[in-house]
């Protein structure tokens, strides 16, 4: 019996994703690294913030000291946040608003769980922060996906055990997160031909039939 739905905010709700690739990429860029791709990029996708940051010093020689990665993720993350200043509800991927209004009238609550500090920013932005019954986010946790915190966490808020959880994902490290912390996992755009999921979709619309499956 499915009692709740968790979204992955960054490539499930909105296509933030684009504007942390931008970001990262940039930086990656003073730092002299010219080749930071997509593929790089797909590694990202779901962890911290210090751990991605990981990921492009990978591509370099130089090292550096815990003090200059933390003033190197705050560079990085300025950059990203002034490229939220535009976002709006058009950033908001095709299908979710209708997806989250079908969920709540069908008496599923539905929750966030991402690794994301911004969350509460991009939720207010594109007008989705009254559109959940709880948020859990990288402000909430001391571990990240493929840790399942973050999704527990958000269980807890709602009060609903994990095994009557549907945890939406992109990335193959929230997917893991997900089945770690005993919840059904739906893969999406970038993880959908992860192995480890209860079921892939191309896109949200296909969703409501796998509600279904689940036995609601
Ligand atoms: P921030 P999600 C994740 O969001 C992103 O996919 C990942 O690339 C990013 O490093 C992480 O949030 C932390 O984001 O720097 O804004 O705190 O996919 O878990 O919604
Ligand atoms: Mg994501």
């Amino acid at each position: 019996m499915i009692k709740a739905v968790i979204f992955d905010l960054d490539g499930v709700l909105v296509t933030t994703d684009e504007l942390h690739f931008a970001a990262w990429k940039h930086l990656a860029e003073e730092l002299g690294i010219s080749g930071f791709t997509k593929t790089d990029n797909a590694r990202q996708r779901g962890v911290s913030r210090m751990a991605s940051l990981e990921v492009v010093l990978e591509k370099t020689d130089r090292k550096f000291s815990d003090e200059e990665k933390l003033t190197l993720a705050e560079k990085k993350n300025d950059m990203y946040v002034k490229s939220l200043e535009s976002l709006d509800k058009s950033a908001v991927l095709d299908g979710v608003f209708d997806f989250i209004a079908y969920l709540r009238s069908s008496g599923i609550k539905t929750a966030v769980g991402s690794a994301s500090k911004n969350t509460p920013l991009i939720l207010e932005k594109t007008d989705l922060a009254d559109k959940f019954d709880a948020v859990s986010c990288g402000l909430d946790t001391q571990k990240s996906k493929p840790d399942p915190e973050v999704f527990l966490i958000a269980a807890q808020k709602i009060g609903i055990a994990p095994s009557e959880c549907v945890v939406i994902e992109d990335s193959d490290a929230g997917i893991e997160a997900a089945k770690a912390g005993g919840m059904y996992a739906v893969a999406v755009g970038e993880a959908e031909n992860n192995s480890k999921a209860d079921i892939s979709v191309s896109s949200l619309g296909s969703l409501y039939r796998t509600i279904e499956m689940f036995g609601r």
